[in-house]
């Protein structure tokens, strides 16, 4: 038998496997990683907010991290996290923050819901964009449209976004009426972990709220101009009674993407396809000859807000990839400074001695 995973009252100074529920600056909240239904405690960090990673890296930790906590043996000590172990998955957005380009809004889920509204209408562009950042963590997207009491036509909405979300479910629901919740909750196996990302007012909190059974997140109102406010502030993992945990996130206006390639063949699978059949493989798709992009856009196969939507993710990826090795660069040309300064401060030494 393993000791019981709550923050033991009697310390016997081993670290303890912890999951992190909500990542401040400074510190953590963290529950005992075999018990997540056990009161969260704090843990603090290092004073640069970083945690190792086994290969020696220092991250910022983020909400479904799974960190070592210990408090030296001495019950009365605070605790602290000492190391970040591996994550399977990441959900990470571009930031032009100081410290890294990148930030991990939710670590160690398996599936991405991506939250968009079906009143005011769903925002196509907002959805691929979303499904490109859910590729990417390596977990599974899931669209769920929200607020189907709302609309005439639920379903027809449903079809016109289920074409732009190639290979994904897609999921109608309403939490007024209860419609379509069960197919959702039926996705929170136990020990599933699942991230809700999406614009303000999408929803997000009062779906968390409709699976969990109980009102754990608070939910916003409408304004007049049908926008969200911002209800949610931070990111907050909440654990299930089963054992599965939802991660509630923030809505963001915009979400910057990450280089990312082979998401963005994810998420536009179908003008990939077409643009691996042009004739020449350096096409792009503007007035070449054998283009087969631009043969769907006239057939009417491909539309062009799609073609249009594909390039300005594209567009963005590339300039975050540039960003990206231009730090690399950087940081490498000050690592040689250092080494180069090092050698000839040996040498003069060196050469001192010599006489
Ligand atoms: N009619 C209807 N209203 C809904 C539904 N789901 C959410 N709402 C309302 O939409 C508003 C925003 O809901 P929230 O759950 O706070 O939205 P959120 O995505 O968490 O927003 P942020 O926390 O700001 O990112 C609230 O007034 C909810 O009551 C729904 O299925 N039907
Ligand atoms: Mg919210
Ligand atoms: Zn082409």
């Amino acid at each position: 038998m393993t000791e019981p995973a709550a923050p033991p009252t009697a310390d016997d100074g081993a670290p303890l496997r912890a999951r992190v529920v909500r990542a401040d600056r400074g510190a953590l909240l963290v529950v005992p990683d075999d018990d997540l239904g056990a009161a969260a405690h704090r843990a603090d960090l290092p004073r640069d907010g970083l945690l190792p990673l086994p290969d020696g890296t220092r991250v910022p930790p983020t909400v479904g991290d799974v960190v070592d906590v210990e408090r030296g043996g001495r019950v009365d000590a605070a605790w602290r996290a000492t190391v970040l172990h591996p994550r399977r998955t990441a959900v990470v957005r571009d930031s032009a923050g100081r410290t890294s380009l990148e930030q991990a809004v939710a670590a160690n889920v398996d599936l991405v819901l991506v939250v968009e509204h079906l009143d005011p209408d769903p925002d196509l562009g907002r959805v691929e964009r979303l499904l490109t950042l859910a590729w990417r963590s390596g977990a599974r997207p899931v669209v769920v449209l929200t607020k189907a009491d709302l609309v005439p036509d639920p379903e027809g909405m449903a079809a016109e976004v289920a074409a732009v979300a190639i290979g994904v479910d897609v999921h109608v629901v309403s939490v007024v009426d209860g419609t379509g919740l069960t197919p959702v909750r039926a996705l929170l196996a136990p020990g599933v972990a699942l991230v809700a990302v999406g614009p303000s007012g999408a929803g997000k909190s009062s779906l968390v709220n409709a699976l969990a059974g109980r009102q754990v997140m608070a939910t916003g109102g409408r304004r007049a101009d049908g926008r969200g406010r911002h209800t949610t502030t931070h990111r907050e993992l909440v654990p299930l009674a089963d054992g599965a945990v939802l991660v509630d996130t923030p809505g963001v206006r915009g979400v910057g993407l990450v280089a990312a390639p082979d998401a963005l063949d994810a998420t536009f699978a179908d003008v990939a396809a077409l643009a691996a059949r042009c004739r020449f493989a350096d096409c792009a798709h503007v007035t070449e000859p054998g283009c087969a992009v631009q043969e769907a856009l006239a057939g009417g196969e491909l539309a062009e807000r799609r073609l249009a939507s594909w390039r300005k993710l594209q567009r963005e990826a590339e300039h975050a990839a540039r960003r990206a090795d231009a730090r690399l660069a950087a940081e490498e040309r000050a690592r040689w400074r250092r080494v180069t300064r090092e050698y000839h401060r040996q040498q003069r030494s060196r050469g001192s001695h010599r006489g």
